[in-house]
């Protein structure tokens, strides 16, 4: 990747490639009264035109994986006779390039007939808001309550002597990915086979998915993740564009490619969050936690996608956090809007939990007078009970959540430099424990989620020595075929650069479902690697064995770090000064010569199947100092600490590099980063003029992280899952370090982002400014 060689979707050489363009509506509600492709089709850089008649012949709707109760059967069709978001999808223009593509994509004439838009969940939720779903009795997609029943959270709240409540606001947020999505499809009408690159981060569930559109079959349809710039959970499912482009090429028996543009990214890739919740924090004698609970309302958009209200349903499990309270519990209703659909994005409602629990206790402690940091040390559970079992049934497992506060809050100790008057600066420390190895497919089950948690690794020695893994999950940038390389080479004991990591091919990768998300793949394939590296190893030992004439437990095996499996520095040792090269034990075992008795199998390989007994968590503590400027409403962030518990380090470069960029997303999400649309719906951020993410400047030059290590007890190798961690924390942070500096505006603390407009609003409502 460094060098240049890393080969994204629009790198791939195919021959007689051609391109696609979408027809996409200009109107966030509208019935498509007219599709008229007849100047485009008689243009003869044209092959194809599909609009919604022709794609309701050729397409089923793609089915939702993870429903709340009550929720209509709305599956998200391909062949859309009404939009529901602007930007929507309502047919594929193909052509020679790509510009022609677009042309006739801008010469295609939708007759629309405009329905009342709904662009936010209050306008869904009012009184005679037009229907988003038809048919439905309303717009709530249904809803789902976790926790404490309600007499418990009545009796803890009647021992109160203090209640804060408030209502947070999540915008929207997109993803961006630095690359967008984009799929080159293939149809090979002689053999029947659909072979589908794509820039996507689970390509069995795209498959699956696929095979449920087009109505083909898994053995015909082959899904490749080629090198994936970033996803950030808004490349897990199926597009309808994406669904498209696959159709496209059946129809056409080629091969037809389309990449996303940084608009369309914008508009009409899934975005993230988008929440609103009514929470409070009930605290009773000295300072002890009775109660939280929270109502959250969340924006699904348009549709529920296959995972819709997953996230939110995620903050109502976490909300808790990592305190003792005596009663917990959360509401979630799904809300439909006509916008873009919401779903996945790092953190998964983790960071929404984060900054509503953070806020609570933070202005908790401000209306008692009290430290905050001490009120969160005084409502930690403490290691000795855990594992602890929340309100909400998760279980976790290991961990030391004061000390990570505490050292968190240590690192960020420093006397304030000198500043002008119109400047104020302090800091807050905050705390969260992050879901991962998901998920025991038990947990999934329970839940109604439609997919499988576990995952599966092949692991193979190859005849020359060399080591092949292939995995379910993939390299969406986050280093993983490094973190797993090396977990196949300490098992194996061989040096790191024998290991090729193939992944991402859904014709040689087991079964994932889930694949690169959730912060699981270290987890569950890492898990499952070291399974099969120990087994492996073993394997080749007793071979050795029964080459050398001896015993395996007198064999040892001895491997210099640079040498080559041929090398006689790549040897097993028996114990006579007998000795026999790692290439030739693998060789020889392949063949059958010698012994080969004490050996159960003939080729070198193990499949391993790992699903988790439970869910491991970790644990991290983000201490962030600001400064605000009181004339501007300007925030800057002068200094950043973060101390996370991510169980044993496979790659201590690659877990700072992931906790440093979930920090830099998440201080995004604190600061500038908003998904608008206008009151017709119709998005308004469509660049980065609109919509800033955080550049080099934003990010605190005094940024440190370090790590702690409590081994996962569910995991072998004693992993934890970080890849999500570093963004759960900076919103909370921010905001809580924002409060202590100016604490007159604490208290309209409770959206994001913290842009400068709206802290000039509550400067100037609090008169400070
Ligand atoms: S938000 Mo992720 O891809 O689990």
């Amino acid at each position: 990747m460094v060098r240049g060689h890393g080969r994204f979707l629009a790198d791939l050489r195919a021959t007689g490639v051609l391109y696609a363009a979408l027809v996409r509506s200009p109107l966030a509600h509208a019935r498509v009264v007219g599709f008229d492709a007849t100047a485009a089709r008689s243009d003869p850089r044209c092959a194809l035109v599909l609009g919604p008649d022709d794609l309701a012949k050729r397409t089923a709707p793609i089915p939702t994986v993870w429903r709340l109760p009550g929720q209509p059967e709305d599956h998200i069709p391909i062949a859309a006779h009404t939009a529901r978001y602007a930007g929507q999808p309502l047919g594929i223009v193909v052509a020679d390039t790509p510009t022609a593509a677009e042309d006739l994509a801008d010469a295609v004439r939708l007759d629309l007939d405009p329905l009342p838009p709904v662009p936010t969940v209050a306008d869904a939720l009012a009184e005679h808001a037009p229907l988003i779903v038809p048919g439905a009795a309303g717009n709530e997609a249904g809803s789902i309550r976790f926790g404490a029943p309600q007499e418990e959270i009545a009796a803890a709240l009647s021992r109160a002597e203090l209640v804060v409540e408030r209502e947070f606001t999540l915008p929207r947020v997109n993803h961006s990915p630095l690359e967008p999505r984009g799929v080159l499809a293939e149809y090979d009408p002689g053999t029947g086979l659909l072979t589908v690159h794509a820039s996507s981060q689970s390509p069995h569930s795209m498959r699956q998915d696929l095979c449920a559109v087009l109505g083909l079959r898994a053995d015909r349809v082959r899904v490749i993740a080629p090198d994936v710039g970033g996803s950030f959970g808004s490349k897990v499912l199926l597009y309808p564009d994406e669904a498209m482009v696959c159709a496209a090429a059946v129809d056409l028996g080629a091969a037809v490619r389309w990449v996303e543009s940084r608009t369309e990214n914008f508009t009409c890739a899934y975005q993230g969050r988008g929440q609103q919740t009514t929470a409070r924090l009930a605290i009773g004698p000295e300072g002890r936690f009775l109660v939280f609970d929270a109502h959250i309302l969340a924006d699904l958009g348009a549709y529920a996608t296959q995972a819709g209200s997953g996230p939110h349903q995620v903050t109502a499990l976490t909300l808790q956090g990592p305190y003792h309270v005596d009663a917990a519990a959360a509401t979630v209703t799904g809300v439909y809007t006509t916008r873009v659909p919401t779903g996945a994005y790092r953190g998964y409602g983790m960071q929404e939990a984060a900054f509503i629990r953070e806020r609570l206790i933070d202005e908790a402690a401000r209306e008692l007078g009290v430290s905050a940091l001490d009120l969160r040390l005084d409502n930690l559970i403490r290691p000795e009970e855990l594992p602890h079992t929340t309100h909400t049934g998760l279980t976790y497992d290991s961990g030391d959540y004061g000390a990570v506060l505490r050292r968190a809050a240590a690192l960020a100790e420093r006397p304030p430099p000198p500043d002008p008057p119109w400047v104020r600066r302090a800091g807050a420390v905050v705390a969260a424990v992050e879901i991962s190895a998901f998920a025991p497919s038990a947990l999934l089950e329970a839940f109604g989620i439609a997919w499988s948690g576990w995952e599966g690794v092949r692991l193979r020695i190859n005849h020359d020595g060399t080591v092949t893994v292939y995995s379910g999950v993939i390299a969406v940038g986050q280093g993983i075929e490094t973190s797993l390389a090396q977990i196949a080479a300490e098992g194996l004991g061989v040096p790191l650069d024998w290991v090729r990591v193939e992944l991402g091919d859904t014709d040689t990768a087991p079964h994932s479902d889930l694949s690169a998300q959730a912060s699981r793949a270290l987890t569950l394939a890492g898990g499952a690697l070291l399974i099969a590296a120990r087994r492996l190893a073993d394997r080749m030992r007793t071979l050795a064995a029964g080459f050398l004439g001896t015993d395996p437990d007198r064999v040892t095996q001895r491997i210099a770090p640079h040498a080559d499996p041929s090398s006689p520095d790549a040897a097993f040792h028996g114990a006579d000064g007998a000795r026999i090269t790692w290439r030739e034990v693998a060789h020889r075992g392949y063949r059958g010569w010698g012994n080969r008795k004490s050996a159960d199998r003939i080729v070198l390989e193990e499949a391993v199947d790992f699903d988790p007994p439970q869910l491991t968590f970790a644990h991290g503590a983000h201490a962030a100092e600001v400064t605000v400027d009181l004339g501007t409403g300007r925030v800057t962030v002068t200094g950043y600490w973060a101390v996370h518990d991510s169980g044993v380090l496979v790659n201590p470069l690659i877990a700072h590099g992931q906790i440093a960029g979930g920090i830099a997303q998440g201080l995004g999400q604190a600061l500038t980063e908003e998904a608008r649309a206008d009151a017709e719906g119709v998005p308004v951020t469509r660049s980065f003029r609109e919509y800033a993410i955080p550049a080099a400047q934003d990010i605190p030059e005094d940024l440190v992280i370090e790590h702690t290590c409590t081994p996962s007890t569910a995991i072998p190798g004693g992993f934890k899952g970080l890849g999500e961690g570093g963004t759960i924390l900076p919103p909370a942070a921010v905001t809580c370090a924002v409060a202590a500096a100016v604490p007159e505006i604490a208290h309209a603390l409770t959206s994001l982002p913290l842009t400068p407009s709206r802290v000039r609003a509550a400067l100037r409502a609090a008169g400070i400014t």
